[in-house]
């Protein structure tokens, strides 16, 4: 048998996670082409500072069956256009696969969608336990003024599709009108024909 020692890691709600092994990836404006709507919004902002949408540090918890991934985002806040900062977005490539989500700063939403294009939003604050059941994508956003930071546990052997919210992106936007988060249809959307 495998014997993986028992570890621990600390939450900084600035820093994200910290300890050995934590593995952290960033993703700045350029890394979100062709995710929000302005595209002249977007080339603006990557021009010109190019700054950090969000940072995701990992644990050391082997991505294989049976381990919990685990770990900390850290989503900015800032908008392009009148979109709020958010996360590319994804489904689990082994699609049967759930995640915890759990908040630890600011305020934003989760957005989940099937690949048929049923979708639900929910609210994450602090102290708020997201459940993202098997097949809904999701993605986080950030509709305040301070980071989002959002604990995550999803199965090691999970994985990530990207492709799909890449090309077909999600049915509803979430765009500041009024200063206030509000929900709009996604003009570029399609959904995937249910066969
Ligand atoms: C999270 C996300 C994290 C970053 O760990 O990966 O919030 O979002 P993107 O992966 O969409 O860039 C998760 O849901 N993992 O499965
Ligand atoms: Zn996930």
């Amino acid at each position: 048998m495998d014997l993986l020692e028992p570890f621990s890691t600390r939450v900084d709600l600035r820093e994200g996670l910290l300890g050995n092994g934590v593995h952290r990836l960033s993703r700045r404006i350029s890394d979100m082409r062709g995710m929000f709507q302005d595209e002249q919004a977007w080339a603006e902002i990557a021009a010109q500072g190019d700054p950090l949408v969000y940072e995701v540090f990992v644990a050391p918890a082997p991505e294989s069956e049976g381990h919990l991934c685990h770990g900390v985002t850290v989503l900015h806040p800032g908008r392009v256009g009148d979109e709020y900062f958010m996360t590319k977005g994804h489904y689990h490539q082994k699609s049967g696969t759930a995640e915890v989500y759990y908040g630890l700063r600011g305020n934003g939403l989760m957005m989940l969608q099937t690949r048929w294009g049923i979708w639900r939003t929910v609210d994450i604050a602090p102290g708020t336990v997201v459940y993202v059941p098997p097949h809904w994508g999701h993605r986080s956003i950030n509709t305040a003024d301070e980071p989002l930071v959002l604990l995550f546990a999803y199965p090691g052997d999970a994985g990530h599709d990207y492709g799909t919210i890449e090309s077909s992106g999600f049915a509803r936007l979430i765009v500041a009108r009024n200063g206030r988060p509000t929900l709009v249809e996604n003009p570029s959307y399609t959904a995937e024909d249910p066969g």
